[in-house]
């Protein structure tokens, strides 16, 4: 975080949200994935989200109303639960109205609240929570009855956009293909490294990692 604020304030991050919320733009130009962290220092962790997200044809969008070419995309916030409260509770109220079908909630430290909270906020919207460090986990996942969070393992943001477009594929079969396509590439390196393993010995194979 830098000290640099420029002129910009939570209130008018709080403005735009829900001047895109009242904006009743056509879904299809909305960002389907809104991604965001307690701060930008969760940013190494969280990047594995957009990383997935990208493999599977996702494109960021940064401006609300110019859409990227790409069908589906993604937007990134820093939301901080404890700093900026009144953000949280912009992004998760305005989520559905924005056109979000996902969130994806990031948050490091004990008190890792912004996943929680901003399910709790966004509800019914999904949200995936990330516990950006092990210290995190319990809190993140730690939901009364009633109050539901899907969440990933320590610093798993990746899986977290894989979960997030399984719930985008229940709609979308080209999503789900891509899923599909992305699977076999996996099964298909475990194939091979099984096979060669096997076929070279330990010593050839070994020394094959190295070149
Ligand atoms: C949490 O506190 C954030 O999610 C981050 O993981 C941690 C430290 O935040 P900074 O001090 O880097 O802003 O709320």
């Amino acid at each position: 975080m830098t000290a640099d604020t420029d002129d910009v304030t939570v209130e008018s991050l709080i403005d735009r949200l829900r001047a895109e919320a009242d904006a009743d733009v056509d879904p299809a130009t909305t960002p389907d994935v809104g991604i965001i962290m307690g701060s930008d220092s969760d940013l190494d962790v969280m990047c594995g989200a957009h990383e997935a997200l990208d493999e599977l044809g996702f494109e960021e969008q940064t401006d609300f109303t110019d859409a990227p070419d790409a069908r589906f995309t993604y937007e990134t916030y820093v939301v901080s639960a404890h700093r900026t409260p009144d953000l949280m509770y912009a992004y998760g109220q305005t989520a559905m109205d924005r056109g979000l079908d996902v969130i994806i909630a990031g948050a490091g430290g004990k008190s890792a609240d912004l996943p929680n909270m901003t399910a709790s906020i966004a509800y019914p919207l999904p949200v995936v929570g990330v516990p950006v460090q092990e210290k995190s986990v319990d809190s993140v996942i730690g939901m009364p009855t009633g109050a539901p969070i899907v969440a990933v393992d320590a610093g798993k943001s990746f899986n977290a956009a894989l979960s997030a477009v399984q719930m985008l594929a229940r709609e979308y079969d080209v999503l789900e293909d891509r899923l599909l396509e992305y699977h076999e590439l996996l099964t298909g390196d475990v194939a091979r490294d099984s096979r060669d393993l096997h076929d070279m010995g330990l010593t050839e194979y070994v020394e094959s990692r190295k070149e």
